[in-house]
């Protein structure tokens, strides 16, 4: 097994976002991927810097004026005022039903909210380098696995499942998932499938993807009735056009037991069997982790041995990108964990 990391994601430290309407230390941290970097070297693995530009595909999964946004947002935040070097932007205004999205405003934080589906998403300087170095590693991925590498795994940040074909949302810019599944179709797989099993429905990514039948979309998380992001992630949704029944959300009640998670995965596995696809992509959030903070399930350390040895058993070459997971101290050995398990025969 192949892992990436790049130390470009250091470059992404914004210091605060809101809770409950107070300023809060990031849950989404640098130390996040330190401590899964750490683990992984501590466990003897082989950890690559990403080497391929992902500038092709991203443009096949974001809209260029989005790409355009995010590349220059903190250059126009700065040129707004000096003394915002040392502040971070937050949308304010959203184009909501009635409100038009097709004019750009003139305004940079109004164009901050048209690209935005939250305000928890803080953006700093070197928020795109660190998000350009985890797609870079997705397009250094896949090729890996069109040569018969059985798996990979970018251990990468932030992260990018919230992020869709033009806005950010829940810590996430450019989504490295969807990066991952393009660049695996265009190596030559005829069918992809993803499997989101972070805590949070993974809406950008089911919404790059929910016209397309190529590319199978099946995410485990908490019911977004409670759970962020609160507006996507319904077992309704099933795909559009060609891409009806394409789409799989198997919502789960906030304090969902692990045994109850495990069915549901069962359910997942069964359904990308069925797509007889050709590479997985997994959606490695941790955030399922009873010790996350912000999350409510309840799957501890043995879980993601379980979670890694049934990857394992689909049998198909797998590219594994980090989403969430906010215990950060356990967060390494939990990924490595789950790693080990696929690995092992
Ligand atoms: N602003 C991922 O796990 N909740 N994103 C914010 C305070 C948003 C999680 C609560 C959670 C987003 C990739
Ligand atoms: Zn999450």
């Amino acid at each position: 097994m192949i892992f990436y990391f790049s130390a470009q994601h250091e470059l992404h430290a914004p210091t605060y976002e809101f809770f409950r309407g107070e300023r809060v230390p990031c849950f989404e941290s640098p130390a996040r991927a330190n401590f899964v970097h750490a683990e992984l070297l501590a466990r003897g693995h082989e950890v690559r810097a990403p080497s391929v530009d992902s500038s092709a595909v991203l443009a096949q999964v974001h809209s260029p004026r989005y790409l355009a946004f995010v590349q220059s947002a903190w250059a126009q935040w700065l040129a707004l005022d000096a003394a915002n070097a040392a502040r971070q932007p937050f949308p304010s205004v959203w184009p909501v039903r009635t409100l038009r999205s097709d004019v750009e405003p003139a305004n940079f934080v109004a164009r901050l909210g048209l690209y935005s589906m939250d305000n928890g998403s803080p953006l700093v300087a070197g928020t795109w380098a660190a998000a350009k170095a985890g797609a870079d590693a997705a397009m250094s991925a896949a090729p890996l696995l069109a040569q018969g590498e059985r798996g990979v795994f970018c251990a990468t940040r932030p992260p990018g499942h919230h992020a869709g074909a033009d806005f950010m949302g829940g810590y996430c810019f450019l989504n490295h998932a969807a990066v991952a599944a393009q660049s695996l179709r265009q190596q030559g797989s005829r069918r992809v499938a993803i499997l989101d099993v972070d805590y949070h429905h993974g809406n950008g990514t089911q919404s790059i993807f929910y016209r397309r039948a190529d590319v199978l979309f099946v995410s485990i998380h908490g019911d977004p009735r409670t759970e962020y992001p609160f507006y996507l992630g319904h077992a309704d949704e099933t795909g559009e056009g060609e891409g009806e029944g394409f789409n799989l959300n198997l919502p789960l009640p906030a304090g969902s037991t692990a045994e109850a998670w495990f069915a549901a995965l069962e359910v997942a596995c069964a359904r990308i069997d069925r797509h007889q696809a050709d590479a997985l992509v997994v959606s490695l959030g941790l955030d399922t982790y009873a010790g996350d903070p912000i999350s409510t399930f309840a799957l501890l350390a043995g879980d993601f041995d379980r979670l890694g040895a049934r990857l394992q058993r689909l049998g198909l070459p797998t590219l594994f990108v980090l989403e969430g997971g906010y215990a950060a101290a356990e967060l390494g050995v939990n990924a490595a964990t789950v790693m080990d398990a696929f690995e092992r025969r």
